[in-house]
């Protein structure tokens, strides 16, 4: 098949790559009356009004001595990943954050502090397990990566006003399918990374949605994390998620200049609100 053009692209994305979030109205979950524990408003209804720039601030090390953080603060809404921290890091990364996508390794690994660590407080929480290609919602409540449902059945009990999501696995494996299809090879069949996924989900909420370091700058390294001391030149390539093809796909769409990919590991994506498909 023939290679899509920048627009094209967009617009398969546009047209599939819809977020969609647990809502308790499926079975297992209906069954299990869980849906008292999902937040009533979804999260493509979170924000009715969007926003008019975002950021998305990935974990790479190439981001430390950007001076980033003041243009990142600047926008309407921030994005961060996991448990990258902003705190003694605020002149590269910011100190502003607005959503925050966790693995349910963040949920169910004791060492994150999930529970207690205010870096899960006071933001909007979209949750995800890496459940199998061929899961369906039984088989993955069941047998889910990393448990995380009693952690978030805990966490929602305690803070019923904080909007936390659980990812449908549907979207994510969607995701998984347009990078397939857009791509040369064969990819393997894991998850998109925690920043493709977030990536898409301010495309869906945001105008203009700046992605910083995660195509990396000149200040590329094998520093893994800015916040750690561990070197591996997988975390910015790829092992276990397909993540070169997922950066090669969002280059392709990229409308940001060369400069700012270079000195600023900046890629400038059209919100989908903003195209005509
Ligand atoms: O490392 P991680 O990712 O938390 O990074 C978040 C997102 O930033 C982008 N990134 C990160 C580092 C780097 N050098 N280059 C990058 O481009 C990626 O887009 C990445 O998704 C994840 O995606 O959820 C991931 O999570 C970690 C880990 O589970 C969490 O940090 C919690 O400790 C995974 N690492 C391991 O499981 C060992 C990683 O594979 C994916």
């Amino acid at each position: 098949t023939r290679k899509l053009n920048p627009q094209e692209l967009l617009c398969v994305l546009k047209n599939r790559a819809h977020v969609r979030t647990l809502d308790g109205k499926e079975a297992p979950f209906s069954n299990l009356g869980w849906e008292k524990y999902f937040p009533k408003v979804p999260l493509n209804k979170l924000y009715p009004r969007g926003f008019s720039t975002c950021a998305v601030v990935s974990s790479a090390g190439a981001i430390l001595n950007s001076s980033l953080g003041s243009e990142i603060d600047s926008h309407d809404a921030v994005l961060r990943f996991n448990s990258a921290p902003t705190r003694n890091y605020e002149k590269d990364v910011g100190n502003k954050t607005t959503v925050r996508i966790i693995n349910s390794q963040i949920l169910t690994n004791p060492s994150h502090h999930f529970t207690d660590s205010s870096l899960y407080k006071d933001v909007t929480l979209v949750a995800w397990d890496p459940s199998p290609y061929y899961a369906d919602l039984h088989m993955w409540y069941h047998k889910p990566d990393y448990n995380l449902f009693p952690p978030y059945e805990k966490h929602r009990k305690k803070n019923p006003g904080q909007p936390f999501y659980i990812l449908h696995p549907k979207f994510t494996w969607e995701l998984w399918k347009i990078i397939q299809e857009n791509s040369d090879e064969k990819i393997q069949p894991n998850p998109p990374s925690s920043g493709f996924i977030g990536i898409l989900i301010m495309m869906s909420m945001c105008k203009k949605v700046h992605v910083y370091e995660y195509i990396p700058s000149y200040r590329q390294t094998d520093l893994c994390h800015y916040h750690e001391q561990y070197y591996d030149a997988a975390c910015t390539l790829g092992a276990y998620h397909p993540l070169l093809y997922e950066k090669i796909l969002i280059q392709r769409i990229n409308q940001g200049t060369e400069d700012n990919l270079l000195r600023k590991g900046k890629v400038i994506l059209p919100g989908f609100s903003s195209i005509q498909c």
